[in-house]
């Protein structure tokens, strides 16, 4: 029986293989990541403190885009296969100024030990197709009955991954099944692409083409984490790959690395057959898929989260006046998630541990390592989104949109979203909660 972390594994480094053999920027990008991982590894004896150079190495994220609840729920089903649970809503519709009209989550593994297995995960994004701002009555119509018509998943798929879940794994010859059909549901469809539906979708916005247009998915990106995107950025440049105009997320500053940087190159233009209005097949080019690198940081607690939104787009000097300076800091003000643990070499004398945080971290009672943050934010998503439109696309600003969240996702998903902030805080406080019981405090403070 080959278990559920190992079938992830198996699935993410298929993926990439397929993606590398169809975007080779991809390759070169993975190549310049090894490069520069091994570099930061050689010089900071310090650098597996926010994962392992096994983990991040084979640390990837991908991003696909469905169209429907009903393919929603699906692409669900095989990422449970996978160990991989909803986490985040994301609202693209309202983060991003050009046309996108999708909401999204991210799947991902959720325990502490299936991350560190292997943390594959997979940013999904649905469109809104009842979205007036983007789609009339007429043009929904149509998009729904297109979409509805399409098959993305092949029944047999999914009964595998149904099994998969139910049995926390599949025999060899399954599982052997189940990744080969997953992938191919996976890559580019070399079917032609009908010319009039598609320009008549992208002149709204070029992700509703791309979503929309076509009868199949496919993977968008395929991402590597890096320890330091800054030198990455750079020597991408000198191999001749243009990155867009800059890193998002936080500055690069003299403190703690914190959420996540994320940069990109464009698209790249594809070969693709297109069905012309007058039913003749033509040879073209789109250009949707494109690369994408990321170096991740300590995972905010709302409150932190909240000083990130407010110093969006600040240059390092503001962060230096007002965001906190060290990972104590981070603690002691609750801005980051930490996993405590007390340390056991430290000789007590006859003392009586402090009762509060501060006091144990700086009478050194206990140690604080950082919670890698897992998911995405909407900005950066949004700019991910934005920076690969040639063309902002249109959108009806006087209609109302509709409403979305995370329980509504929850309810087509039939499967609880999580909230990341509580997964962090769970396995922050089961920490602490653990180490003051070691340390012969009251587990948790009155
Ligand atoms: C997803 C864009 C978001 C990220 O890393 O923020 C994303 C997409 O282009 O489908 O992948
Ligand atoms: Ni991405």
């Amino acid at each position: 029986m080959l278990p559920t972390w190992w079938l992830r594994a198996a699935f993410a480094r298929r993926l990439s293989d397929m993606y590398g053999a169809e975007v080779p920027a991809y390759t070169t990008l993975l190549q310049v990541s090894v490069q520069v991982n091994d570099e930061v590894i050689g010089r900071d004896g310090d650098a597996g403190r926010l994962g392992g150079i096994e983990r991040v190495t084979a640390e990837r994220h991908g991003a696909i885009r469905v169209g429907t609840p009903r393919e929603m729920r699906q692409v669900a089903q095989i990422f449970a296969a996978l160990g991989m649970r909803p986490v985040g809503f994301y609202d693209l519709r309202e983060a991003a100024a050009s046309s996108v009209p999708v909401v999204s989550t991210a799947f991902r593994p959720i325990d502490a030990e299936e991350l560190e297995r292997n943390p594959f995960r997979v940013f999904t994004s649905m469109l809104t197709t009842a979205d007036r701002r983007f789609f009339d009555a007429d043009l929904q119509a149509r998009l729904e009955s297109f979409l509805g018509r399409r098959e993305l998943f092949p029944p047999e798929l999914l009964d595998l991954a149904a099994r998969a879940e139910r049995e926390q794994g599949l025999d060899e010859r399954s599982a052997e099944r189940f990744l080969t059909l997953a992938v191919a549901a996976f890559e580019l469809s070399p079917e032609p692409v009908d010319r009039a539906w598609y320009t008549e979708l992208e002149r709204i916005s070029a992700v509703a083409a791309d979503i929309g247009g076509v009868a199949s998915t496919h993977i968008n990106h395929l991402t590597p984490r890096v320890l330091d995107i800054d030198e990455l950025y750079r020597r991408m440049g000198e191999r001749g790959i243009t990155m867009i105009d800059r890193i998002q997320g936080p500055p690069r500053w003299n403190g703690p690395d914190v959420l996540l940087r994320q940069t990109s190159f464009r698209a790249l233009a594809e070969g693709r057959r297109f069905r012309e209005p007058d039913g003749s097949i033509t040879q073209g080019a789109l250009r949707v898929r494109f690369g994408e690198v990321e170096a991740r940081g300590i995972a905010l607690t709302r409150a932190g989260r909240a000083l990130y939104d407010e110093l969006t787009g600040e240059p390092a000097e503001v962060w230096e006046e007002r965001f906190p300076r060290t990972e104590g800091q981070l603690a002691v003000q609750q801005r980051a998630f930490f996993r405590y643990e007390q340390r056991g070499d430290r000789p007590r004398d006859g003392r009586t541990p402090p009762d509060d945080l501060a006091g144990l971290l700086d009478g050194h009672w206990v140690n604080a390592r950082p919670i890698v943050y897992e998911d995405f934010l909407p900005k950066s998503a949004a700019g991910i989104f934005q920076s690969n439109l040639s063309d902002e696309g249109t959108r009806n600003a006087a209609a109302l949109g509709t409403h979305y969240d995370q329980q509504w996702l929850s309810g087509v998903l039939e499967r609880p979203v999580h909230d990341p902030f509580d997964l962090y805080a769970a396995q922050q406080d089961s920490s602490l909660r653990q180490a003051r019981e070691a340390l012969g405090l009251p587990k948790d403070r009155p």
